[in-house]
């Protein structure tokens, strides 16, 4: 059950921001609308949303994942891999310092992307990519550890972020694709197999009643209902220009 989710309004300088996709520039205007109704899928879902003003110094702020890893028991403060992004956890440490008395750091030469993060109950589930070094990997390991979580790091060859490519549900339940459909470490768990044709669709966040998913999938939107879940649907393309999915946009515990 999560109660408290953490967004941070995309700015202007967005347009000037990272990617790796070929589908355009993103338009403003359809961004700042979709991002405010991934703020009313939230609210939708029960949770409280702080929302912070955008930060036009850092053009992928929005994407607030990748900054900190936030449970019920602890937060680490990430070092983003991308250089333009690393100082983008300095806005962020105070805002997560209101929850958290004690707070973990992955410090460099280790990086870390939150997005290569996956929690499935008190298993983490680290992604080596471009983002994601071996030291951060093994900083973040250690100190789930010591919190009593176990960790399990996965090499990545060609998702951007562990999250990319899978999503956690609960009820042992993962929404998977690509290179992790098949992968030992996934096999224990219950599959909801994303076809090649809607990857993007395996981003997608439960959020106490309701799984959130981007618009525009309608296998995989079918799959996780007929596995019982009730879904939001909500447009997300001028994020998806930008390599970011619907889990990049928050912070949730
Ligand atoms: C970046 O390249 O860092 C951003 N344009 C996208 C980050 C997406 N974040 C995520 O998947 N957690």
């Amino acid at each position: 059950m999560f109660t408290q989710t953490i967004v941070k309004k995309p700015g202007k300088s967005y347009l000037q921001g990272l990617t790796t996709s070929n589908l355009g520039k993103p338009d403003y205007n359809r961004l700042l609308i979709q991002h405010d109704s991934y703020i009313e899928a939230l609210s939708k879902c029960g949770v409280d949303v702080e929302v912070h003003p955008a930060d036009e110094k850092f053009p992928d702020s929005t994407f607030v994942e990748d900054t900190a890893v936030v449970t019920k028991d602890f937060a680490i403060m990430t070092n983003p891999g991308a250089p333009s992004r690393a100082e983008e956890t300095i806005a962020m440490e105070p805002i997560i310092k209101k929850y958290f008395t004690t707070i973990d750091h992955i410090e460099a030469p280790g990086t870390l992307d939150g997005g290569d993060v996956l929690q499935i109950d008190n298993h983490f589930y680290i992604g080596l990519s471009s983002r994601t070094n071996e030291q951060g990997a093994k900083q973040f390991s250690d100190i789930v550890q010591k919190y009593g979580y176990q960790a399990t790091i996965i090499t990545l060859k060609e998702l951007f972020h562990l999250k990319t490519g899978i999503s956690y549900l609960g009820e042992q339940t993962i929404v998977v694709t690509g290179e992790l459909i098949n992968h030992p470490n996934f096999a224990p768990y219950k599959k909801i197999i994303v076809p090649e044709t809607e990857t993007y669709a395996a981003n997608c966040i439960r959020v106490n009643d309701y799984v959130i998913i981007p618009e525009g999938y309608p296998q995989t939107k079918q799959a996780i209902e007929e596995a019982g879940y009730q879904t939001i649907a909500i447009e997300t393309s001028e994020f998806q220009k930008h390599d970011g999915g619907l889990s990049c946009l928050s912070l949730r515990f």
